[in-house]
C-alpha cells in the first residue's frame, strides 16, 4: 500500500519532501488555514552577522509562505522585521516563534522580542489586512505578558486564549481586541515538569489539546495533553513524536486539519547538519485514535 501510495503520489507530482522550503533556514513553525490556502508563519534563522550569537539564535525578520497543495510554496517575502517593531530592541536579532490569527477582518500575527532597555522578552502584535502581510506592529507590547513562543487558540464561542512560554507554560483569556489580557495568566505547566517552550493549543470534537515541547535526555520531543477547557487543567497524554534523529536540540510545531487530513508541521536541522540553530521546516501527516489520542509520528527524513 506505501508503495502505491508513493506511486500515486509521483503520478499526482504531489510528493512533499522534507524539509519543505529550501533557500532559506525555517524554525518553528505555525501554520494556519486561511481562504482555502494553508499560510505558514515560521521564525527565519540566519548565520549571526553579529559575534555575540555566533553560536545561538538569530533571527532578524519574519517571511511568510502559503501554498495550496503543501509542496509547492510561495515566499511572500519579508513581512515584519526587527527595525519596524517601536518597543524592540532592533539590533536584538530575537525575533522568534510567530503565530497568526484572524478575527473580524484582521489577521493578528503574534511575535516575540527583546524589548529595549529590558532584559527577557516580550510578546507584540502586528496586524495586516491580508495572511500575507505586511505586518504593522502595535505601538506596544501586550501587557503583562513576559516571554516567548505565542500561540493564539479562538475558541467556537469566539473567545480567544493566548498561550505563551515564561516560567513555565502560561494562558490568559485575550480581550476582543486581540491586543490585552482578560484575565490573569494561570500556569498550566512547569518547567519542572519537562516543559519549556513552544506551546500550540486548539479544539477538536470538544477537547482542548496542548500539544509542546516537552525535554527529554537535553533535546526536546514533542508531547501532548488534553483538557475539557482551554485553562486546562491539562492531562499529560504522551509523545508525539520523538527526539530529533538528526540531533537538533529544539522542536517546534504546530497541528493543521487541511482538506481532511491532520498535518504535524515541526522542525529539524536536516540542512546544518553541524549547527541546530539553523533549522528547517518539515511536515508528515498525523492521525488521531478514535478515542482522541493522538498516534506518535514518525518524521520522514530528507
Ligand atoms: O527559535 C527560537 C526558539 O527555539 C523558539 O522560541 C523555541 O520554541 C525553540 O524552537
Amino acid at each position: 500500500l506505501f508503495v502505491l501510495l508513493l506511486c500515486l503520489g509521483a503520478f499526482s507530482g504531489l510528493v512533499a519532501q522534507n524539509p519543505i522550503i529550501s533557500g532559506q533556514f525555517t524554525a518553528d513553525p505555525t501554520a494556519r488555514v486561511f481562504e482555502g490556502k494553508v499560510y505558514l508563519y515560521p521564525s527565519h534563522d540566519i548565520p549571526s552577522p553579529v559575534e555575540r550569537l555566533q553560536e545561538w539564535f538569530c533571527m532578524e525578520d519574519y517571511h511568510v509562505f502559503s501554498s495550496e497543495d503543501l509542496v509547492k510554496w510561495t515566499d511572500h517575502g519579508v513581512v515584519l522585521s526587527q527595525s519596524d517593531v517601536p518597543w524592540g530592541d532592533a539590533g536584538s536579532y530575537s525575533m522568534w516563534a510567530p503565530d497568526c490569527v484572524y478575527k473580524n477582518g484582521t489577521y493578528y500575527f503574534f511575535f516575540p522580542a527583546s524589548p529595549k532597555g529590558e532584559k527577557g522578552f516580550r510578546i507584540g502584535v502586528a496586524t495586516s489586512d491580508t495572511p500575507f502581510g505586511p505586518f504593522k506592529p502595535l505601538a506596544e507590547p501586550i501587557a503583562g505578558v513576559q516571554g516567548i513562543d505565542p500561540c493564539v487558540l479562538l475558541d467556537k464561542d469566539g473567545q480567544a486564549y493566548l498561550y505563551w512560554s515564561g516560567r513555565g507554560l502560561n494562558v490568559a483569556r485575550l480581550k476582543d481586541n486581540l491586543t490585552e489580557l482578560d484575565s490573569a495568566p494561570v500556569l498550566v505547566a512547569d518547567v519542572k515538569d519537562g516543559f519549556k517552550e513552544g506551546p500550540f493549543a486548539f479544539e477538536r470534537n470538544g477537547k482542548y489539546y496542548l500539544t509542546y515541547p516537552w525535554v527529554k535526555d537535553k533535546t526536546e520531543c514533542l508531547a501532548y495533553a488534553m483538557s475539557d477547557s482551554p485553562m486546562g487543567p491539562f492531562e499529560y497524554k504522551g509523545i508525539i513524536m520523538d527526539q530529533s534523529p538528526t540531533g537538533c536540540w529544539t522542536n517546534h510545531h504546530s497541528l493543521l486539519e487541511y482538506k481532511g487530513q491532520w498535518y504535524l508541521f515541526y522542525h529539524h536541522n536536516d540542512y546544518s547538519p553541524d549547527f541546530d540553530k539553523n533549522r528547517s521546516v518539515c511536515i508528515d501527516s498525523l492521525f488521531f485514535n478514535a478515542d482522541g489520542t493522538i498516534r506518535q509520528v514518525v518524521p520522514t527524513l530528507r
